[in-house]
C-alpha cells in the first residue's frame, strides 16, 4: 500500500537566502561594518557600553588571546558566567578561533560543572573569582599556576586553567586575568582558520526526550540559519534594528538567551541590555533607564510584570515587543500582561535546544505583523517544515490534531556530542527532529503545545532531567528504586517530586531524601516531595512508566 503523504506546515513568510557559509561571528558582526559607533553591549548596572566596532574588536582581541592559551580550531572552552560584556567577549572570541563554547550555570554544583567540563572535553573555563573554589574540588585537575598556564595545556594533562573576569588586583591565585589578557593581546594575531559550516560552535547540554544532560552539537549553519530565521530578510520575523535595545536578563548559559537575544540583537545591530541575574527593582529601572524596546521573558517573569505592583512605578513604555519561551504560557497571564503593557506585542517563542532551537515564532513580530492568538506559540520558522505525528503509529496528523511535533531545516543539531545512539532516537533517517512535545497547528498556522512525552521537567523554563535525580537517589544505600516527575506548580510551572521505594528495614524520611539531593544540585533540580511507595511501576523492558505516576500525582 502507498504510504500516506505527511501534512507538512511551513512559514506563511517566504524562504529566503540563508548566508549559512559564514562562520556565526562574521554572520553575526556583518553589521558592525556599517554601524561601528553604535551601542552593542550595555552593562545595565555601570552604564558600561561598547559599540560595535569596541566589541568586534574585543572579541578578537579575545581571539588571540585564547590562541595564545593554545585553544584553536575544534577546541572547547567553557563560559561559567552570568551575563556580561565578557560572556560575550569569550563566546564569539572563541568562534573565531574555530573554537567551541560550552557554558554552564555557575550556580551548578563543582560535580555537576564537573560532568560537563569532562564531557565537553574542555580546554579551559573563563569563570568569575567566586566560582573559582568550585574548580578547586577534588575531582578538577589542579588549576595551573602562572608559571605552567601558557603552555597550552589540553584537559588530558594535570592541569586546568582558568581565566577570571574579575578586576586583576582580585584574581585568585592560579587564575588569568580576563582583561589584561585581552587588553595585551595583539587581533592581528588571530590565526586565518578555514571555518566549515558543520563546525561546532556552541555545545549547550540538554536531556531532550529522555536521559541525562548531553552535549548538543550545534554548527555555525544551525545558528546562522536559526538566527537568519528570526531577524533575516525584508519582513523578519522577529523585527529587530538599529535603535533597538534586547534585554538580556535571561541566563546566556540557556539557548533561548544565546540565540534569540545576544545572537539575534548582534545580527540585526541592536543593543544588548545585560543583566547578571533577574531582579525585580533593578530589571524594571534598566529597562526605564535604556529604552528597553524588546523583552525576552519566561513564564515566571511574565508572572512577575503581570502581578507586581511595583511596575506600575516604572515607565516601559518603550517596550514594544515582550518574546515569552522556554515553557508553557497560560491564556490568562498573557491576557495579564497584555493589560499592563498595551503598547507592546506580547507573543510567545517555541523552542528546544536541539532544534537549534527556535521552531516557531509569534507572526506579529515581523516587521509587516500578521495576529496571533493568546496562547499560540506562534507560526513555524521559515526555510523549515514542520510536522505532527501519532507518537504511538508515527503517522503525520493533519491541522487542530495533538500529536508530536517534529521539525526539520538547516537549523536542527548535528547532532548529540559522542552519543550516535541518542542521536539517531532524536534525528530519523529523514532529517526529522522528534521533540517530545505534543501540540497541533490550527488553522491559521499556529502552533499549539498542550503536553510533554519526554521525561524532561521544567522548572521555571529550567531543564531538570529526572534520569539524573533518579541516578542520585538510587545511589543511596536506603533507597531501593526511584522516579521523578513533574507536579504542577502555580509559581514554577513545574516542580520535581520523587516516588521512593525504601530499601529493606530503612525508615528514611523525606528530609533526609530532600536534602540528600539538595547537596548534589543546582537549587531548581531540588526535590520538593517525595511519596512512599511500594513499588515503581515499569514496562516489561524496565521503563518507568511515568504517565501512571504522573496520574498517580494528580489523583494524590
Ligand atoms: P530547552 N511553550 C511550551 N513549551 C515550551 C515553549 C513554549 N513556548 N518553549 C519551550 N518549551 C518547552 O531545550 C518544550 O517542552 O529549550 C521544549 O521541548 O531548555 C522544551 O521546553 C525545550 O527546552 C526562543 C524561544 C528558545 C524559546 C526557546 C526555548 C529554548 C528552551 C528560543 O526564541
Amino acid at each position: 500500500a502507498a504510504v500516506p503523504k505527511a501534512t507538512i506546515f511551513r512559514s506563511k513568510l517566504p524562504d529566503i537566502d540563508i548566508p549559512s557559509h559564514m562562520p556565526l561571528h562574521e554572520y553575526c558582526f556583518e553589521k558592525a561594518a556599517e554601524l561601528p559607533d553604535a551601542p552593542c553591549l550595555i552593562e545595565a548596572a555601570t552604564g558600561r557600553t561598547y559599540t560595535f566596532a569596541e566589541t568586534r574588536l574585543l572579541c578578537r582581541k579575545a581571539a588571540a588571546a585564547l590562541h595564545g592559551l593554545g585553544v584553536g580550531h575544534g577546541d572547547r572552552v567553557m563560559i561559567l558566567l552570568q551575563n556580561s560584556v565578557e560572556f560575550a567577549v569569550a563566546f564569539f572570541g572563541a568562534s573565531f578561533l574555530g573554537a567551541v563554547s560550552t557554558a554552564a550555570n555557575p550556580f551548578c554544583t563543582p560535580q555537576e560543572i564537573h560532568k560537563q567540563f569532562v564531557a565537553s572535553g574542555a580546554k579551559l573555563i573563563v569563570t568569575q573569582s567566586a566560582y573559582v573554589d568550585k574548580l578547586r574540588h577534588e575531582s578538577f585537575p589542579r588549576i595551573a599556576t602562572g608559571v605552567d598556564s601558557g603552555s597550552g595545556s589540553g584537559s588530558g594533562s594535570e592541569t586546568l586553567t582558568v581565566i577570571t573576569v574579575d578586576d586583576e588586583a582580585h584574581t585568585p591565585d592560579g587564575c588569568l586575568p580576563f582583561w589584561e589578557i585581552v587588553a595585551s593581546a595583539d587581533e592581528s594575531a588571530v590565526p586565518e582558520v578555514s571555518i566549515s559550516p558543520d563546525d561546532a560552535v556552541a555545545l549547550p547540554y540538554s536531556s531532550g526526550t529522555t536521559g541525562l544532560p548531553k552535549g548538543v552539537v550545534l554548527t555555525h549553519r544551525s545558528l546562522v540559519s536559526s538566527v537568519a530565521q528570526q531577524v533575516d530578510g525584508e519582513n523578519p520575523n522577529l523585527h529587530m534594528r538599529d535603535g533597538d535595545v534586547v534585554l538580556c536578563v535571561l541566563p546566556l548559559f540557556h539557548i533561548f538567551s544565546l540565540n534569540s537575544v545576544l545572537l539575534c540583537a548582534v545580527r540585526a545591530g541592536a543593543a544588548v541590555m545585560l543583566m547578571p541575574k533577574f531582579e525585580m527593582g533593578a530589571m524594571l529601572e534598566g529597562i526605564e533607564r535604556w529604552r528597553v524596546t524588546v523583552a525576552a521573558v519566561v513564564p515566571p517573569l511574565v508572572l512577575a510584570l503581570a502581578k507586581n505592583t511595583v511596575v506600575e512605578k516604572h515607565d516601559l513604555r518603550s517596550i514594544r515587543i515582550v518574546l515569552s519561551g522556554a515553557a508553557p504560557l497560560g491564556k490568562e497571564l498573557e491576557d495579564a500582561l497584555r493589560g499592563r503593557l498595551p503598547q507592546a506585542i506580547f507573543g510567545q517563542g517555541y523552542g528546544m535546544t536541539e532544534a537549534g532551537p527556535v521552531l516557531s515564532m509569534c507572526p506579529a513580530f515581523a516587521r509587516e505583523p500578521t495576529p496571533a492568538k493568546s496562547g499560540s506559540c506562534g507560526t513555524v520558522v521559515r526555510n523549515a517544515e514542520l510536522k505532527v505525528v501519532d507518537p504511538d503509529t508515527g503517522v503525520s496528523l493533519g491541522r487542530n490534531l495533538p500529536g508530536e511535533i517534529c521539525i526539520r531545516g538547516p537549523q536542527i543539531m548535528k547532532g548529540y556530542l559522542n552519543d550516535p545512539v541518542a542521536t539517531a532516537a532524536t534525528i530519523d533517517v529523514e532529517g526529522w527532529l522528534h521533540t517530545g512535545d505534543i501540540g497541533y497547528v490550527d488553522d491559521d498556522d499556529e502552533v499549539f503545545i498542550v503536553d510533554r512525552v519526554k521525561e524532561l521537567i521544567k522548572f521555571k523554563g529550567f531543564q531538570v532531567p529526572p534520569a539524573e535525580l533518579e541516578a542520585l537517589l538510587i545511589a543511596h544505600p536506603s533507597i531501593a528504586d526511584a522516579a521523578v516527575v513533574p507536579q504542577k506548580d502555580d509559581a514554577a510551572g513545574e516542580v520535581p517530586v520523587a516516588f521512593v521505594v525504601r530499601a529493606a528495614d530503612s525508615e528514611i524520611a523525606e528530609e533526609a531524601i530532600k536534602e540528600f539531593v539538595s547537596k548534589q544540585v543546582v537549587f531548581y533540580k531540588r526535590l520538593h516531595k517525595v511519596y512512599f511507595t511500594n513499588a515503581i511501576p515499569k514496562s516489561a523492558s524496565g521503563k518507568i512508566l511515568r504517565k501512571e505516576l504522573r496520574a498517580k500525582l494528580a489523583s494524590l
